[in-house]
C-alpha cells in the first residue's frame, strides 16, 4: 500500500518535471501517416537523417539561413509507444547493397531535438532555442477505422463483402470466400471457426496490401498490423455473408462476430484516437499517387474516398465523439505525393497539382475548414537520376536507376543490377486539371512505373558527410515546422 502511494507520488513528481521541461522546450507532435506502402518509414528515416547529418535543405529556412545549430535524437518521450527504429532503417537504406526497409507492423515514435538561433533579437538575448520534434509513424488505415464507429456489424459485413468481390480483389479473396461459403451464420458460436476465418480474412487484406493495384484503402486497419494485439478476441472476427435484414440469434456465430466487431471498436479504434491521434499538432499524409494512378480508375476513386475519410478525422463535426477528445487541433496538414523520383522534374509541378486536385475533391466531402492544408510532391529518397534521350528528333526527359530484381519493361525481363533509363510518361497539364475533366485526365495519364533500388549515398559538398539525396523534402519540412523555428 505504502509502496503504491510512494510510486504514485514519484509518478506525479516525474510528470511535473516533464511538464516543466516541456514548458522550457515545447514538443511539436508530428504525425506521419499514409496508406500501406505509401513511404512513411522511408520518409521519417530520410527526414531525420537529413537533419542530423546536415543534408542539403535550401528551402528549409532555418537551415538555409544557417540558424539551425544542430539536430540530435533524444530518448523516447512516451514509455508506452515503441521507438521508431531509425538506426536500423538507416543501416538498411545505406547498406551494401542498399535496400528498402521492411513493412512496419506497429505504431512507433521518435524524438528529435532541433537547436536553433531564433530570428527575433529579443529571443536571441537568451541564447539558442530548442524544439523537440516528436514524430509518430502510424498507418493511415487506422484513420479509416473511424468510420467503423458509425457502422453496425451487419452494414460493415455487407460493405466489406462487396469490396472483396471487386474484380481487382476477387482472386486474392478466393480462399476466404470459399471458407465463407461453408459457414452458417446462424450455427452456434465456435472459437476454432472464428480463428480460421479471421486468419483467412486478414490474410486476404495483407495480400491486398502488398499489391498496390488491389485498391489501396483497407479496413479494419489493425488486422493488417496486429502488433501486440495479435490473437486477441478483439481481432478475431470477419464479415459474414448475411441475408438482408438478418438479425443475430443469441449464442450464434453471427452474434459472436458482431460482439467482437464491437470489441474492436471499443478496445482498438477508440484508444488509438484517444491516446495517440488526439495529441498530434501537425500532420503529413503520404500518398502514393503515382502508384495509384498506375493502378487505374477504381484505385483512384478508392483513394479519393480514403482521403475524404482521413480529412474527416482531422476535422470531425463540432459535437462528434472525436471533437470532444481532441485537445490541440491539428493546424497544418500536408498531403504529399511520394516517390516523385519516378518522374522527371519537369513533371513535379504537375504531380503536385494532381495531389492538390485529389485533396480538393476529398475536402468537399469532408467540409474541411480551420487547418492550413497544402499539397506537395516529394521523394524522401531519390533513387533515380535524370537524363535526356533523343527519339525521332524529339528530346525526351528520362529517368535512370537500378530496378529491383524480377521486373519487366516492354515485356522484357530486366537484368539484375543493370541501370536502365526510361521515359516515364506524361502527367496531365495543369490546364487539363482545372477543367471538369480532371478525374478523366488523371485516369488517362499512363506512367511507366518500375521499382528502383535505393541510391548509393553521395557527399553533398567538400568535406561533407554523405547524405541520402531527396526531392523537395526541405519544402515539406518548411511547411510542417518552419514557423516553430522562427
Ligand atoms: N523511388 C522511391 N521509392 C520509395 C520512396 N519512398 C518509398 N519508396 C518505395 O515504397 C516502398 C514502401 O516504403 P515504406 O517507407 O516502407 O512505406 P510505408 O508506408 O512505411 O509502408 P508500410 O509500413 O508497409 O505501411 C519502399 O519499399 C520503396 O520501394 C522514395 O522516396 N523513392
Ligand atoms: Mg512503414
Amino acid at each position: 500500500m505504502v509502496g503504491l502511494i510512494l510510486d504514485d507520488i514519484a509518478g506525479l513528481i516525474r510528470s511535473a518535471e516533464d511538464y516543466a521541461s516541456e514548458l522550457i522546450t515545447p514538443p511539436l507532435r508530428l504525425g506521419v501517416t499514409g496508406l500501406a506502402r505509401s513511404g512513411k518509414t522511408v520518409f521519417i528515416t530520410a527526414l531525420v537523417h537529413n537533419l542530423v547529418s546536415g543534408g542539403r535543405l535550401p528551402f528549409f529556412q532555418p537551415a538555409a539561413q544557417r540558424r539551425l545549430i544542430r539536430a540530435y535524437l533524444e530518448p523516447q518521450p512516451d514509455d508506452s509507444v515503441p521507438r521508431f527504429p531509425y538506426e536500423k532503417h538507416l543501416e538498411t537504406l545505406t547498406g551494401s547493397p542498399p535496400r528498402w526497409p521492411e513493412s512496419t507492423d506497429r505504431i512507433s515514435q521518435l524524438r528529435l531535438t532541433l537547436e536553433f538561433e531564433p530570428t527575433a533579437l529579443i529571443r536571441r538575448q537568451f541564447g539558442t532555442a530548442a524544439l523537440h520534434l516528436d514524430i509518430t509513424d502510424y498507418p493511415g488505415e487506422w484513420l479509416l477505422d473511424l468510420s467503423l464507429l458509425r457502422m453496425s456489424y451487419e452494414s460493415w459485413s455487407a460493405e466489406s463483402l462487396a469490396l472483396s468481390h471487386m474484380r481487382q480483389r476477387l482472386q486474392v479473396a478466393n480462399d476466404w470466400h470459399a471458407f465463407l461459403g461453408s459457414v452458417d451464420p446462424d450455427a452456434d458460436e465456435d472459437e476454432a471457426l472464428a480463428i480460421t476465418g479471421a486468419e483467412l480474412f486478414s490474410g486476404y487484406l495483407r495480400k491486398c496490401r502488398m499489391e498496390s493495384h488491389l485498391i489501396p484503402a483497407l479496413s479494419p486497419g489493425r488486422l493488417l498490423m496486429p502488433g501486440d494485439l495479435k490473437d486477441s478476441p478483439a481481432l478475431t472476427f470477419m464479415p459474414l455473408n448475411l441475408a438482408p435484414g438478418a438479425e443475430s440469434r443469441k449464442g450464434s456465430f453471427h452474434a459472436m462476430m458482431a460482439r467482437r466487431f464491437e470489441a474492436y471498436k471499443t478496445h482498438v479504434v477508440k484508444p488509438f484516437f484517444i491516446h495517440h491521434f488526439s495529441r498530434l499538432e501537425r500532420q503529413i499524409v503520404l500518398v502514393d499517387a503515382l502508384g495509384t494512378m498506375n493502378a487505374g480508375s477504381a484505385a483512384i476513386a478508392d483513394l479519393e474516398k480514403a482521403l475524404a475519410s482521413v480529412l474527416t478525422c482531422f476535422r470531425p463535426g463540432p459535437n462528434s465523439w472525436l471533437s470532444l477528445i481532441l485537445g490541440k487541433k491539428i493546424d497544418r496538414i500536408l498531403f504529399a505525393a511520394t516517390k516523385a523520383d519516378h518522374i522527371h522534374h519537369t513533371s513535379h509541378q504537375r504531380l503536385e497539382a494532381i495531389m492538390a486536385e485529389l485533396v480538393r475533391k476529398a475536402s468537399i466531402h469532408a467540409q474541411m475548414s480551420g487547418a492550413e492544408v497544402q499539397a506537395a510532391a516529394v521523394a524522401a529518397v531519390r533513387a533515380t537520376r535524370e537524363m535526356e534521350a533523343r527519339d525521332i528528333g524529339r528530346t525526351m526527359p528520362c529517368i535512370a536507376g537500378v530496378p529491383l530484381p524480377g521486373q519487366t519493361l516492354d515485356g522484357r525481363m530486366l537484368e539484375d543490377g543493370q541501370e536502365v533509363a526510361l521515359f516515364p510518361g506524361d502527367l496531365p497539364e495543369l490546364s487539363e486539371l482545372s477543367e471538369s475533366g480532371a478525374a478523366k485526365a488523371i485516369e488517362d495519364a499512363s506512367i511507366e512505373f518500375l521499382r528502383f533500388q535505393p541510391p548509393i549515398m553521395t557527399a553533398e559538398g567538400f568535406g561533407a558527410a554523405p547524405v541520402l539525396p531527396h526531392i523537395r523534402l526541405d519544402r515539406a519540412l518548411q511547411f510542417l515546422l518552419g514557423d516553430k523555428l522562427e
